[in-house]
């Protein structure tokens, strides 16, 4: 076994070669620079780089890429750095050197009549969003990070997010992209064509890949017309079948205007509450479940309005619904959501946490709830059960906060028997281990057991046909 402690450091004619592509200002060499880009937003995993690699175009990524390849060196492709994976971290040992995208940041092109956004690898989600916003359009993809997560990323890991149960992944948005090779090679593939049969779906295959096959360096993505009714409702429900069977009304009433359906549980929102500024809860009494809905069109005189407030009338006679209250405003409706988005961060101030971002079937999402925290509680007594998310598209982050008191590292050396207690009941449910966080080097291991046989044994080959010297972001997705 390799001592993975031991360095391994990059060439210095490597870096010499690769200073003289990206200039002074695209390569960061001092550890103090460096450090940032080789931890994971999590903090589970803590890697080491020579050198962080910043293009400032598609040549110079390709360039640099090649110059990589041809000294045999390992490139980690490097976004936001949002991973809840460790999807963008080096080894440990030095050998890899992060590629980061951050300066290719340039939208490149919007057509509001082909309704498409062309933009490159390393602007941020939300400055994508607000491109399309400022033409009349909406980029309906919505996560928590999306100041810091970068679309070459985003694309990369399939990010998943708030409106999927309306506008599908990341990967439902992509019409083309531009990819840099493991050899350097450019892939052109920025089609902004809705039909285009041709032989295999290249881009499919990039997208979700981690960086393991090359190195997204733009985009053509999907836009749509900018809604012009958004409606926000705060419920608090009696139980997670209460909300899913809120869920099926408004599917039932209309299914087009649904943005987002999430649910939370009142241990999470308990931990927003005490841990986040600025969050205050809406409604006169904390509850045990919480369902979140948005509605949107972009109809003129579509009535949502009416829409929420009947159906959450109705709701609230059929006892599924035992307290509401409806934004009033845009600042009404960021601070709902606010309670909904700081979730990661509570449980990151409230100590250790295990994640299992999980998906099953929708209507299974309560007896995913009850059954994984009965397990979890019968492991380990005391531990603290939040799961929230995605309600609509069958998104659960199973989240484990440690016991209060417990010591976190002890609580973490459980992690896999934490993961494997909920993976039984995922599995049982006919559910995926991992639904919009992908593998990085958080789950490889589980990868034999979910996806072995034929299934692992294609994804291997087509790593190895497209990537032979395994130079691209190694040790992510595969064992
Ligand atoms: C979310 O939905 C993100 O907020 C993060 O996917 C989930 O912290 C998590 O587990
Ligand atoms: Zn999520």
């Amino acid at each position: 076994m390799p001592d993975t402690n031991s360095p391994r450091p990059v060439p210095a004619a490597l870096l010499a070669t690769l200073r003289s592509i990206v200039g002074d200002r695209g390569l960061l060499t001092a550890p103090s620079d460096t450090a940032a880009y080789a931890e994971d937003w999590r903090r589970l995993y803590r890697g080491r780089t020579d050198a962080v690699i910043r293009p400032a175009s598609t040549r110079e990524a390709a360039e640099v890429v090649r110059a990589c390849a041809e000294a045999g060196v390992a490139v980690v492709p490097q976004g936001g750095n949002t991973s809840m994976v460790g999807g963008a971290v080096p080894a440990e040992d030095g050998s890899e050197l992060v590629l980061s995208l951050a300066r290719m940041n340039r939208v490149r092109d919007l057509d509001p009549v082909d309704l498409t956004l062309t933009i490159e690898a390393g602007v941020t989600l939300k400055a994508a969003q607000d491109a399309a916003a400022a033409q009349g359009c909406l980029l309906p993809l919505s996560i928590g990070s999306e100041g810091t997560a970068q679309i070459g990323g985003i694309l990369a890991t399939n990010a998943g997010g708030n409106n999927t149960v309306r506008y599908g992944n990341a990967r439902d948005l992509v019409l083309g992209l531009e990819v840099v090779l493991p050899d350097g090679r450019i892939w052109n593939g920025l089609r902004r064509l809705r039909k285009d049969n041709t032989g295999y779906c290249l881009r499919q295959l990039f997208v979700g890949a981690e960086g393991t096959l090359g190195v997204i360096t733009a985009a053509v993505l999907k836009l749509f017309p900018q809604p012009v009714e958004v409606e926000v409702a705060l419920c608090a429900v009696p139980s997670p079948e209460a909300a899913l069977d809120l869920f099926t009304r408004f599917q039932r009433h209309d299914a087009a205007s649904i943005q987002a359906f999430e649910y939370m549980s009142g241990a999470g929102m308990d931990l927003v509450l005490r841990h986040i500024d600025n969050a205050r809860l809406p409604l006169a009494q904390t509850a045990a479940h919480y369902a979140l809905i948005e509605l949107a069109t972009p109809r003129p005189q579509a009535g949502l309005r009416a829409t929420m407030e009947s159906l959450l009338a109705q709701a609230m006679e059929d006892g599924i619904v035992d307290d509401a209250v409806l934004a009033e405003n845009t600042s009404q409706r960021a601070a709902i959501w606010h309670l909904r988005e700081e979730h990661s961060e509570a449980q990151k101030r409230a100590g250790a946490s295990v994640k299992n971002d999980v998906s099953v079937p929708v209507s299974r999402v309560p007896e995913l709830i009850r059954r994984a925290g009965a397990a979890c509680t019968a492991l380990m007594p005391g531990i603290r059960v939040v799961p929230f998310g995605h309600m609509g598209d069958g998104n659960i982050h199973f989240n484990l906060a440690q016991p209060e008191g417990m010591d976190a590292a002890a609580f973490l050396a459980r992690d896999h028997d934490i993961m494997d207690t909920v993976g039984e009941v995922v599995r049982d449910l006919d559910g995926s281990f991992s639904a919009e966080h992908g593998i990085g080097k958080l789950k490889p291991y589980m990868m034999p057991d979910w996806r072995g046989g034929a299934e692992l044994e294609l994804m291997r080959a087509i790593k190895h046909a497209v990537d032979p010297r395994n130079l691209m972001n190694p040790g992510k997705i595969f064992p």
